[in-house]
């Protein structure tokens, strides 16, 4: 590592805040390169900190404008000092003090993102976790609470709109053609959630009336132009609203709720105190520019952060180390919500599916770290499938731990203990220990223990006295830092099916309701008075997000497949003996044969199409195989993403033409020639069909092209229209060029639509597609500056192209690591997201881990990397 390894912050070195923040007076002037920011910080000494020490306000890339003002008087050059990371007042009053701090800021060259920047005809700002220090000194931490008052102002034409946290309070004209608004948040919030906004941009208005008759002003502000893509988040954002209120009691708190769409933006959207700054790809969509997809990411996001001003905001963090505080509150609440909108079953297979392709992906290679982690060298990194999915899998497994009106209850007591204050982890769990009587210091353990917890189920049979005895083992793997686990606390919703396929009441020891609870390494449980063998159903809904074996038979897995009750217990069944013949095949595939297959999973799926029962989301969800990830996650090491892609498409095309009839049949009866509408059953019907497409033209030959190009061009909506394009991807027939020119004639100039293009094109699973990537780079439809465009771009090879990007010859591992290195001065956090494609690199077979390492340790040995992608690359070679 040619650059200094940044140094590590450690959860068990907190101190509280040496000094407090009470009020913020923030002042701003836009005006391009010579932007000024001018803070009144009321000061006070913190009780619980150090008494006599200097205060250390923390800066980034900001210089003063001039001498700090201590009570109105000018700062002597001794009294303190301005270093590129801090402002340090060598010897503060003991007592309460003003500070008056003014900084010169460009947002035009702020090409990271983070702080005040500018994005297309707006100044926006992006401050979680540690922007605001580049703004202004700050104690730019979470546990200093402020309220703020801010006034903005800016040409009157650069910037009619003029928006912060809070209410508004005052606005008005300026001479020289300039205007200014002021806002007021009552709230007190750390820095990390303080945001501004100065454009020319469009809105879109409406409004919300709380469940006590509080009338809020609802504005979601977007280019000009896009305004008529903003009406499904805005419905999404009422519907939070009132969900909140109707299922945690939450009532909103300012009388308005602004939400701003910005086309340069390094994460999904931020929560920031009643104005949220959002990535226009979570506002923007029209039936004709977005996909059923694209609409339910932005339902959920919307809701996601609405939701944060309850867990988030009105309760923060103590710390950046209890981030899954709120974060895994705040998805558990939206993937709740998002249950209650659409499918439970369907919405809880899709995101087991992500949490598996992902966060299981994190927990077993080299950047797995605890929920709650205990040591960052950069905190950025921290904002991880782990902290988020796994975050919230521990908050579903607590409610089925303690049962619904406990966990209300504990919630309950969490809003009214902790309101206006930044809390722990231990101080959140206390409140379901008191909710629920119960001692939840081993729970605990899922807070700090890393890895994806595996548990072997084994049983056994007695048929002269009727029973059925369960034994199951858990085993927690090492990961790094963390040799020795402690047995966890898991919850295991469970069933057993009689030979009817119904489910058998259960009797038996600690295991009446339904639910197992492990909290040792092995148990045993008896059923007795069986009339014949049962058939386990087990870790129904995925109440535990562990790794699980059982001794099942396929037989056992496809009499579930067709009778569980619990639908997700239905996919479970057929994905687990999906991935037996295809983990299987690789092997054979890798022996010189050819793919295998297995008749029974054939009339598997025939029968789940003809179970008229079944709905239709959940149908498509059923017949779609587990993908490549999954396949390479099972295998866990040697990994050819060659053999896997052979024996995927071999099964798949081996499925298909066994029902290929039944597919025929129900690709047309799905046709709709309806005018779009995103609702759940549509979407449903529609991924149906993209589905039974996907497999009709798995024979990848003339006749699938024209299919799919047939789909392509009869869509009269973009997920019909990307559905047959991404089938038509993957095969090399004159009509994937055709759709592809056309996608971009139709679409050109419309950034957020010629993602999926890039992004389609960089995931084809053919040899030149690199070299094409490559070609797209150069394209007038991308741009390095953008994360989106990167992201759709290399963000999809890297993640999302497993036989390409792991290609043998490493050629696009050295090109992962030239645009790290590249991109890595202008926007590290992009660039470090970007490296998360490494995340299982030593489970390849020895020659692609060997280039995969070569690439490592080239991007380890650059000069001068920022704290993100050495963090990263330390640990990814560790
Ligand atoms: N709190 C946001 C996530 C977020 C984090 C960092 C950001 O800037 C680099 C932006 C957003 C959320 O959970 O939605
Ligand atoms: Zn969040």
């Amino acid at each position: 590592m040619r650059s200094e390894e940044p140094r590590s912050v450690r959860l068990s070195e907190y101190r509280p805040p040496d000094y407090l923040i009470d009020q913020v007076d923030l002042d701003v002037v836009l005006d391009g390169d010579k932007t000024l920011v001018t803070s009144v910080l009321e000061i006070r000494p913190n009780p619980e900190g150090r008494s006599n020490v200097p205060l250390v306000l923390d800066g980034d890339e900001i210089t003063l404008a001039g001498p700090p003002l201590l009570d109105n008087d000018e700062l002597t050059p001794e009294a303190y000092v301005e270093t590129p990371q801090a402002l340090r007042i060598h010897m503060p009053p003991k007592r309460a003090f003003s500070l008056k701090i003014t900084t010169k800021l460009d947002p035009a060259k702020n090409t990271k993102l983070m702080g005040l920047y500018r994005s297309g005809a707006a100044y926006c700002t992006q401050c979680e976790a540690e922007g605001f220090r580049r703004i202004t000194y700050f104690i730019d931490r979470p546990d200093v609470l402020s309220t703020y008052r801010v006034r903005i102002e800016a040409g009157r034409k650069e910037a009619p709109v003029l928006l912060s946290n809070g209410n508004p309070v005052e606005a008005g004209l300026l001479p020289n053609g300039r205007h200014y608004a002021v806002w007021d948040d009552p709230w007190p919030k750390p820095c990390y959630l303080f945001a501004l906004v100065g454009g020319d941009l469009g809105v879109v208005r409406d409004s919300f009336v709380t469940v006590s008759g509080r009338h809020v002003g609802l504005a979601i502000y977007v280019e000009h132009g896009k305004e008529d893509r903003a009406s499904y988040a805005m419905d999404a954002l009422k519907r939070s609203m009132k969900w909140d209120e109707d299922v945690f009691g939450r009532e909103y708190d300012l009388q308005v709720f602004n939400i701003v769409a910005v086309s340069d933006f390094n994460m999904g959207a931020m929560e920031n105190k009643g104005l949220n700054v959002f990535n226009d790809k979570y506002v923007l969509a029209s039936g004709d520019t977005a996909t059923d997809g694209d609409y339910a990411g932005i339902e959920a996001v919307i809701a996601h952060e609405y939701f944060h001003n309850w867990t988030g905001n009105r309760i923060t963090c103590r710390d950046w180390f209890q981030l899954c505080l709120k974060e895994g509150l705040t998805v558990f609440r939206d993937q709740e919500f998002t249950a209650d909108m659409r499918s439970r079953p369907v919405e809880r297979i899709s995101d087991v599916r992500g949490l598996r392709a992902i966060q299981f992906v994190e927990d077993a290679g080299p950047f797995a770290h605890p929920v709650r982690p205990d040591t960052y060298r950069e905190i950025n990194n921290f904002y991880t499938a782990t902290v988020y999915e796994k975050g919230a899998e521990v908050i579903r497994m607590l409610q089925a731990l303690i049962g619904r009106d406990a966990f209300r209850l504990g919630m309950e007591f969490y809003f009214s203990r902790h309101d206006g204050r930044a809390a722990t982890i231990e101080e959140f769990i206390a409140c379901f220990a008191d909710a629920s009587a119960t001692d939840l210091s081993q729970f605990l353990l899922w807070y700090s223990q890393a890895g994806t917890p595996e548990v072997a189920a084994t049983s056994s049979w007695d048929e002269d006295t009727g029973t059925y005895t369960l034994n199951l083992l858990q085993t927690v793997p090492k990961t790094p830092g963390q040799d020795i686990k402690k047995p966890m606390v898991i919850p295991l919703a469970f069933g057993l099916l009689g030979m009817d396929g119904e489910d058998l009441p259960i009797g038996g020891d600690n295991a009446e309701s339904g639910l197992i609870v492990l909290n040792k390494a092995e148990h045993s449980f008896a059923f007795r008075g069986l009339n014949s063998r049962p058939v386990l159903s087990i870790n129904r809904t995925f109440s535990a997000p562990v790794k699980l074996t059982t001794d099942l038979t396929e037989n056992d897995l496809f009499f579930l497949a067709r009778y569980d009750s619990d639908p997700f217990n239905r996919w479970q069944a057929l994905q687990t003996a999906a991935l037996r013949v295809l983990i299987r095949s690789v092997h054979a595939v890798r022996g010189g044969n050819r793919p295998l297959n297995d008749p029974r999973l054939a009339e598997a799926f025939a029968s789940a199409i003809a179970d008229p029962e079944i709905d239709p989301a959940l149908l498509a969800q059923l017949l779609a195989l587990p993908s490549e990830t999954d396949i390479a996650r099972e295998i866990g090491n040697d990994v050819d993403p060659d053999a896997i892609y052979a024996a995927r498409i071999g099964l798949k095309r081996a499925l298909a033409r066994f029902v290929r009839g039944a597919l025929a049949d129900l690709y047309r009866g799905l046709v709709n020639d309806g005018p779009y509408s995103p609702d759940a059953r549509a979407a449903g019907r529609r991924a149906l069909r993209a589905t039974a497409l996907d497999l009709i033209c798995a024979e990848q030959d003339d006749a699938s092209a024209m299919l799919a190009f047939a789909h392509y061009s009869a869509a009269n909506n973009m997920t019909d229209r990307m559905s047959g394009l991404a089938v038509l991807s993957g095969i090399d027939r004159p009509e994937r060029d055709q759709a592809f020119a056309d996608f971009y004639k139709r679409h050109k100039g419309d950034a957020l639509v010629l993602d999926k293009w890039l992004s389609l094109q960089a995931v084809i699973p053919e040899a030149g597609t690199l070299d094409r990537v490559r070609r797209l780079m150069k394209h007038e439809a991308f741009s390095m500056a953008n994360p989106n465009r990167v992201r759709a771009l290399i963000g999809a090879f890297a993640a999302s192209n497993p036989t390409q990007f792991n290609r043998a010859d490493g050629a696009g591992f050295d090109f992962l690591a030239d645009i790290v290195i590249d991109l890595d001065p202008k926007n590290p956090q992009v660039a470090a997201r970007l490296l998360g494609a490494f995340r299982s690199w030593r489970a390849l077979e020895p020659g692609r881990r060997g280039r995969a390492e070569f690439a490592l340790k080239r991007i380890a040995a650059t000069d001068k990397l920022s704290p993100d992608v050495s963090d990263l690359v330390i640990r990814a070679l560790a």
